[in-house]
């Protein structure tokens, strides 16, 4: 099997969450100038706001970088063409199954590394061609699924033979470590990426991030088609109230999309979706994506080697 670094031809086994309306040229090209793999966050944006980060990104670096593409928005066909225009290398998907482009994005040697959050869509996934999985556990933030990290990383690690890419929870080297002891080749970060300088988005939202406590997250519609995990304020519980009184499913999405965006550019703390994942509590201030990654894997191998179990 691929290691990652090989896959991905990047210094480190790590590749940036797709996240929507954050992951810019500004942090995605920081984070492939740091090592890692740069992801711009296609999100709910249109594929000539893509096609311009695209474009901005190969100005700002020239290390690998790729681009996700979250399926629930109705611009994901043309960005799906649209990548392939702009030859992009590597393409991670989010919220569906990719299964209608993945022929065509193959058949342009691109690396396809579609985000699972369950064993069968990850067996479907390899049987149609994709070159690693993002395996993501429900701590991560955002769109997510049922199962933790540490309960489905083994699991899909042991259902597949591709590359396993694990996600959600991660923030430090005991997260890589406990990702690679459970089967991951390699890591997705997201939230500890919220707290970085280069990361475009309000400092209230940054500043929300490093006060967050253990507890301070919840999951918004479990019992709809979307359930997304945010920091809790008066917005993440007006949302539960709207599920509970049944509003229609497409409203409410549209609501977390837009309030993502009053976090994001106004810093709004109670009327914006403050996604992040359980591990915010971890994070204490605010560093560079260098000093992130270099946190994560300067001297990993010397850490592991202080583990004793018995
Ligand atoms: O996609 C994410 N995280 C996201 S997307 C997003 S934007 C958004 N906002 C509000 C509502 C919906 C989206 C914010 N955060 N992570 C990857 C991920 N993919 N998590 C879960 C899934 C997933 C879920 C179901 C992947 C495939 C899937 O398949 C269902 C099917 O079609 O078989």
């Amino acid at each position: 099997m691929k290691n990652i670094t090989e896959l991905l031809k990047t210094k480190y086994p790590v590749i940036q969450g797709g996240m929507a309306n954050i992951a810019t040229a500004q942090l995605a090209s920081a984070v492939s100038n740091a090592g890692g793999l740069g992801l711009i966050g296609a999100g709910g944006y249109d594929e000539n706001w893509v096609r311009d980060e695209i474009r901005k990104m190969k100005k700002l670096t020239d290390k690998p970088f790729g681009v996700n593409i979250m399926l629930m928005s109705p611009h994901a066909p043309k960005i799906a063409q649209m990548v392939i225009e702009e030859g992009v290398k590597v393409v991670t998907t989010g919220a569906g199954s990719p299964g209608i482009y993945m022929d065509q994005w193959k058949a342009n040697d691109m690396v396809v590394i579609p985000v699972v959050p369950s064993v069968a869509l990850a067996k479907r996934m390899q049987r149609m061609g994709a070159d690693a999985v993002v395996v993501e556990g429900t701590e991560a933030g955002g769109h997510i699924g049922e199962i933790t990290s540490m309960a489905l990383i083994p699991q899909v690690a042991d259902a597949v033979n591709i590359p396993v890419i694990g996600a959600g929870g991660i923030a430090d080297k005991r997260g890589v470590l406990a990702a690679f002891a459970l089967g991951a080749k390699g890591i997705q970060i997201g939230t500890v990426l919220l707290a970085t300088k280069e990361c475009p988005i309000h400092l209230n939202y940054k500043e929300r991030i490093v006060r967050a406590k253990d507890i301070d997250s919840i999951v918004t519609g479990r019992n709809t088609k979307a359930p997304v995990r945010v920091l809790k304020n008066q917005m993440a519980v007006k949302y539960i109230e709207m599920t509970k009184q049944g509003y229609d499913l497409l409203a409410l999405e549209k609501l977390t999309l837009g309030s993502l965006r009053k976090a994001v550019f106004d810093g709004d703390m109670e009327n914006g979706s403050i996604m992040a994942g359980q591990i915010a509590g971890l994070v204490k201030e605010i560093k560079t994506v260098k000093d992130v990654l270099s946190s994560l894997f300067d001297d990993v191998n010397a850490y592991k080697e202080q583990l004793e179990v018995m």
